[in-house]
């Protein structure tokens, strides 16, 4: 959490509608692996975590490796403002393990998790097919992302806060982002794409 903390100093503010994501909406300030990678030691060496990577893999029953692209392997987002909202997606990787450090404590404010396992679109979150957590500050989920739709839904209360590291993990036959998303809510202007590595 401190770390967390201690990042957001260098975290960027991002304002608008994500066109492959059904146009939602993104009001968050993030931050993005390259830059975490930079400045903290703590966020990449648990990212790598051996013992972390083989529990993974064992209750997913997938082949967990780590995210070769330094900009998505771990990112965070910060929710900060009355209406900031995480839009609706899938992300480009099968894995995420969120950790969250701050949020709402009533369910009624906000930032609750919504996903729908196995979406055939994004609207799938406007279905009964939806479900909803409500996390508190050290909770943290694995989410099968990239096949369930998910969002952040919006914070309604001034003064409100909804803070998440996100792990990303894949397969070994599934490196390379699959869209463009990360790079504009990660990448800062005049940036050059990371190297991978
Ligand atoms: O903050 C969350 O709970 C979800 C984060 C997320 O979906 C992402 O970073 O792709
Ligand atoms: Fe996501």
């Amino acid at each position: 959490m401190a770390e967390v903390e201690r990042l957001e100093k260098v975290a960027v503010r991002r304002d608008f509608t994500m066109a492959s994501m059904n146009h939602s909406p993104r009001h968050m300030t993030t931050l993005g692996g390259h830059v975490i990678t930079r400045e903290s030691d703590l966020i990449p060496h648990s990212y790598r975590d051996e013992a972390l990577i083989t529990w993974l893999g064992k209750v997913t029953g997938l082949k967990a490796v780590g995210v070769a692209d330094p900009l998505e392997r771990h990112v965070i987002n910060i929710l900060h403002r009355q209406g900031d909202t995480h839009g609706a997606h899938t992300d480009d990787y099968p894995l995420a393990l969120v950790l969250v450090t701050e949020a709402p404590s009533d369910p009624a404010d906000g930032g609750l998790l919504q996903w729908a396992p196995d979406a055939a679109g994004l609207n799938a979150l406007d279905t009964a097919a939806v479900r909803h957590a409500h996390h508190r500050p050290g909770d943290g989920y694995l989410l099968r992302a990239d096949t369930a739709a998910h969002r952040v839904t919006p914070l309604r209360r001034p003064g409100s806060r909804r803070t998440a590291l996100n792990f990303a993990y894949t397969t070994p036959d599934r490196q390379g982002p699959v869209t463009s998303s990360a790079s504009q809510l990660y990448m800062r202007a005049g940036e050059a794409p990371p190297h991978t590595g």
